[in-house]
């Protein structure tokens, strides 16, 4: 059974990326097709987003678990059962691109993430001075660092929403679905148990 009863298969996408990358936007962007102004994440936001795949209706439960230095230490909790890694990139942010390629190397590094299909999101391309997708792709050298796994890199403004659309069909089109979600609802409930408590 899915988060909400339904029989649907349901399937875990993690949001990732640096504070600041657009990750809020690009979900609220996904779930209402509008931009709302987002805060700081503290914390997380979860939305579930329907699809269809092999003919089937299907649910992504989305986590964007918050990029914010003192949150990394969660992203693990999340990690277990993602089917998906979507990683977003400020492509506007030349300072902080090496700290976006390290935290990306880190996340794959994961033994839970092994061989999970990465969506890397060149994000704010509507920002004057942007580095391009495949810049992006380069810079990180995602060759290199996704072997043994999908990979596949979309520009994006998460904004404007151009490219958003394209970003979650790639999605959609990679992640493989469950054969069985039965402890799913288990392990999202133990995470969002620990992320509660160590809120307070
Ligand atoms: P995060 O959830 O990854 O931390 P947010 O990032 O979604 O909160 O976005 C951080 C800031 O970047 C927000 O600006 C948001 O409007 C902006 N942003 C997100 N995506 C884009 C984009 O594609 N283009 C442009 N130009 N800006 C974007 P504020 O000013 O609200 O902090
Ligand atoms: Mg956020």
């Amino acid at each position: 059974m899915g988060l909400r009863g339904s029989k649907q298969p349901e399937v875990q996408v993690l949001l990732l990326g640096l504070d600041n990358a657009g990750k809020s936007t690009l979900l609220y962007k996904l779930k209402h097709n509008m931009c709302v102004s987002t805060v700081p994440t503290i914390g997380f936001n979860v939305e579930m987003l329907e699809a269809r795949k092999n003919g089937k209706n299907i649910a992504l439960t989305v986590w964007d678990v918050g990029g914010q230095r003192r949150m990394r230490d969660h992203w693990p909790n999340f990690q277990n059962n993602a089917a998906a890694v979507v990683f977003v990139v400020d492509s506007s942010d030349l300072q902080r691109l090496s700290e976006a390629r390290r935290e990306l190397e880190n996340t794959l590094r994961s033994d839970q993430l092994r061989g999970r299909p990465l969506v890397l999101l060149a994000n704010k391309q509507d920002v004057n001075g942007a580095l391009t997708g495949t810049e992006i792709k380069d810079k990180f050298n995602l060759r290199r660092i996704c072997a043994g796994r999908d990979w596949f890199v979309q520009p994006c403004s998460a904004s404007t929403g151009v490219g958003v659309e394209e970003a979650f069909k790639k999605v959609v089109q990679m992640v493989k679905l469950p054969s069985d979600s039965g402890t799913v609802k288990e392990n999202i409930k133990e995470a969002v148990h620990h992320m509660r408590a160590s809120k307070h």
